[in-house]
């Protein structure tokens, strides 16, 4: 096994990694910031280093600093997290090159999968359904506009080199396609340095369905069945679930089914997710893919009774599969709430001190989290400050024990986005599942919502 691995990361998921390596007998190393100089994962880490200012550019995205302190340290891997480098497909080449492992799958597929029009002609490549759209590349705006015809509107362009919901423009009508083609260009070329755009049919209120999956450098894969993401503002989840309401027995052996299927022909390894949109015919199309371990782990860790951080450091070592897809077994219900240091109603970011603290415990209750009171919530970084995760034989019942955590969490000093959750979690489409990937605007454009919220915030301690 790895003898030292070094995380490249910060805050909860960084804790996650050390937590993992902890238990598998590896010493960690972290990096850090001048800003995190008194994080968890510094303290916690059997070493540390600190590899720069501030500003994410200048640490935690240094590569020539965080491969001299893995060189420093001699540590044999390096766990990249999520964000950051961990889908940066030269960093992982880079490593390989130095001799130090890359905790994620290798660099050709990262960066096929970094690249949204070859994802989705890998994709095709390996069966996975797509929705009618550009074959490759659009050329220029009649192109656009004779696909756009082709495949019926509306449509929606998306930029190649974009993902996560960065540089799209849906099209409702031929007459508007020529314009949104260059706007959406021009705006693709300023963010990504890269202006290829393809389209697809549009669906208009789907569901976000991922599926996690896990292969062995040996041929082997499993899936770990899926987690609902639709509860999501501009693109940035704030609940996940485990199982989806809107995925029965069928579908959830068909989605697992094709997407084991296209890895094997992908030659995939290590930790994947699979992002499909779900229509409200029940049909699934591959959106995206993540080469990652993602900050929603943990509801499938909960169903599933899988350490998926353990397993992906044990597949980069290049051990095999405990597990065939016959013996995975899907148990109760796992809700995940993101807890952001942001302000409940604007989702404005709310650094600062936290000058009182007490989390959440009790059966079927799980906290990720590097808060601590008297900690100081940075501006330089995302906003995330913990993952509540319920879990309960069944959905109802997780959803109550979510209701009940969340109003035990006290964070004073800085905003939080707990009153939203409360709201979000008394609302009856949520309660009857009966959600797509507009209830959040939804939510807060209700009476009923936004009284909540404002109650919420009220009766926050
Ligand atoms: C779509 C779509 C509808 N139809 N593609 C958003 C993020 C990026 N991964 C792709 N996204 C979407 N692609 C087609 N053909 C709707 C979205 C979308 C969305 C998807 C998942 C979760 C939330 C979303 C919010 C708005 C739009």
């Amino acid at each position: 096994m790895f003898k030292k691995i070094l995380i490249a990361n910060r805050g909860e998921i960084a804790l996650r990694v050390i937590r993992a390596c902890r238990e598998l007998g590896i010493a960690t190393v972290a990096v850090h910031s001048t800003a995190d100089a008194n994080a968890l994962h510094v303290r916690f880490a059997d070493e540390a280093v600190c590899i720069g200012p501030p500003p994410s550019k200048e640490s935690y995205l240094n590569v020539p600093q965080i491969l001299s302190a893995a060189e420093i340290t001699r540590a044999d891997a390096i766990h990249p997290g999520y964000g950051f480098l961990s889908e940066n497909a030269d960093f992982a080449e880079v490593c390989e090159n130095c001799k130090i492992r890359f905790i994620g799958p290798n660099p050709r597929v990262i960066r096929i999968m970094g690249n949204k029009v070859r994802a989705r002609e890998a994709a095709k490549g390996a069966g996975l359904p797509l929705l009618p759209g550009s074959p490759g590349v659009l050329k220029d705006p009649r192109e656009a506009e004779a696909v756009a015809r082709e495949v019926g509107f509306p449509v929606i362009l998306k930029a190649s080199a974009g993902g996560g919901g960065k540089g799209m423009k849906i099209v409702r009508e031929p007459q508007a396609i020529a314009q949104a083609f260059s706007t959406a260009t021009a705006e693709a070329v300023a963010s990504f340095a890269n202006g290829d755009m393809y389209l697809e049919r549009y669906v208009e209120k789907p569901r976000h369905i991922e599926i996690q999956i896990m292969a062995d450098e040996h041929g082997n894969v499993i899936h770990l069945g899926e987690r609902e993401c639709s509860v999501q503002r501009r693109h940035q989840k704030l609940i996940e679930e485990s199982p989806s309401v809107a995925v029965s027995e069928a579908l959830r052996e068909e989605m697992g089914r094709v997407s084991l299927q296209a890895m094997e022909k992908l030659g995939y390894t290590n930790l994947g997710t699979i992002e499909y949109l779900l229509d409200d015919q029940g049909r699934f199309y591959f959106m995206e893919m993540n080469t990652r371990v993602q900050v929603e782990h943990p509801v499938t860790e909960m169903v599933t009774g899988t350490d998926i951080v353990r397993e992906q450091i044990r597949l980069a070592y290049g051990h095999r599969l405990t597990r065939k897809q016959k013996d995975v077994r899907f148990t109760g219900h796992a809700i995940e709430c993101r807890i952001n240091a942001e302000d409940p109603v604007t989702f404005a970011p709310s650094p600062g001190k936290i000058t009182g603290y007490s989390v959440p415990g009790g059966y079927g209750v799980r906290v990720d989290s590097a808060a601590y009171e008297n900690y100081v919530v940075r501006p330089h970084y995302d906003s995330l400050l913990a993952k509540l995760i319920s879990f309960a034989e069944d959905r109802e019942t997780a959803v109550r024990r979510m209701q009940r955590a969340l109003s035990e969490y006290v964070i004073e000093g800085i905003k939080t986005n707990i009153a939203f959750h409360r709201a979000a979690l008394a609302d009856d489409a949520f309660l009857e599942g009966a959600y797509d990937t507009r209830f959040v605007e939804r939510l807060l454009a209700s009476e009923t919502g936004s009284h909540r919220l404002r109650k919420a915030i009220e009766e926050t301690p």
